[in-house]
């Protein structure tokens, strides 16, 4: 059994957290992920305050055990889900796309435990600084919005850099990635697009079929011109906005034109004109299973990779 700081510092019994994934990190997937013994996340992307409340109390209504919110710090709605999870007690709270420097405080006088998606070395130690209890460090390997740096290259660095606990996230998806993320120093790893696949998450069927015919280059990173750099399926979505880029239209036009895509591929099913956020790892998912399996079936993976590398061993 693979049991490391991060079990402890969380109260969960593996040492794996999902990803935060907007409109799809609901209660239903989140729930199921911590009923299963790992941290679930619930993802507010751009979601008010008060769905966040309302998507917190059905995962209670779930499960007693630990579960985190991602704040996305890019959102309108970032502050007043803030208030929310000081409200709820929710004991972890991630945030993603910014710094939650001015939040951190208020959200450990809450009894929150604070974990920022770092995609720099520079950023972790400003985190650690301000009080974060650990970092999650994702590579540009993960979907949505991405930094530039690999999970490979980034996690060591952060693990050198940072006394706090780091989290590997960006292109794991099965236990040989969890093996390698923690042979590279991190306590733990966090999931995004694995748990797509899951029969609990509440995305279209389609989406998921989508993400089982993708192979390794099917994902793309466009909006680098509007500073906002994301990566999803290729599709006529992304092909139409990296046009837009090219031809350098002014980025209110090019920001307009993304409005509500992500729901319209996640939730609707139009997997061609919707925005699919997904990882560089989709080319590796190759079924739809219950999120306890995949969990369990992760765990034990990484556990024989970790004893295979042992044995194998140089003398
Ligand atoms: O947040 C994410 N991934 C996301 S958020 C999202 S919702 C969205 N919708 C429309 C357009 C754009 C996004 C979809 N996917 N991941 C965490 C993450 N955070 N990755 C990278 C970062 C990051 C990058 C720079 C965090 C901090 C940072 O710099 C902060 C600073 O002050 O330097």
């Amino acid at each position: 059994m693979i049991k490391t700081p991060l079990c402890d510092l969380l109260g969960v019994k593996y040492p794996l957290t999902q990803g935060g994934m907007a409109w799809v990190g609901t209660a239903e997937l989140a729930g199921a992920v911590s009923a299963a013994g790992a941290l679930g996340i619930i993802g507010t992307g751009n979601a008010p305050g008060s769905w966040v409340r309302e998507q917190i109390r059905a995962l209670r209504r779930h499960t007693g055990n630990p579960f985190g919110v991602n704040i996305m710090l890019m959102s309108p709605s970032a502050e007043d889900v803030l208030e929310v999870v000081i409200e709820e007690r929710v004991p972890v709270v991630t945030t993603g796309a910014g710094s939650p420097a001015p939040y951190i405080d208020r959200l450990k006088e809450a009894g929150a435990k604070v974990i920022p998606v770092v995609a720099s070395v520079a950023f972790a130690k400003r985190m650690e600084r301000y009080g974060a209890d650990a970092v999650i460090a994702e590579g540009t390997e993960s979907g949505g919005h991405v930094g530039e740096m690999t999970t490979m290259a980034l996690v060591p660095q952060v693990v050198d850099a940072v006394d706090i606990p780091v989290i590997a996230a960006g292109g794991i998806g099965d236990g040989r990635g969890m093996a390698a993320a923690l042979a590279l120093g991190a306590v733990g790893v966090q999931v995004g697009t694995r748990f797509i696949c899951s029969e609990e998450c509440i995305a279209h069927i389609s989406v998921k079929h989508k993400i089982l015919q993708a192979s390794d280059r099917s994902t793309v990173v466009t909006g680098h011109s509007i500073g906002h750099p994301v990566r999803a399926l290729k599709n006529q979505f992304t092909r139409a906005f990296d046009q837009m880029e090219h031809r350098g239209l002014p980025a209110h036009e090019i920001e307009a034109f993304g409005t509500g895509r992500m729901r319209l591929g996640l939730i609707d099913g139009d997997v061609e004109n919707g925005s699919l956020m997904a990882g560089q790892i989709a080319g590796l998912v190759s079924e739809i299973k219950p999120v306890k399996q995949i969990i369990e079936e992760m765990m034990s993976k990484a556990e024989a990779v970790v004893s295979g590398l042992c044995r194998s061993s140089v003398i």
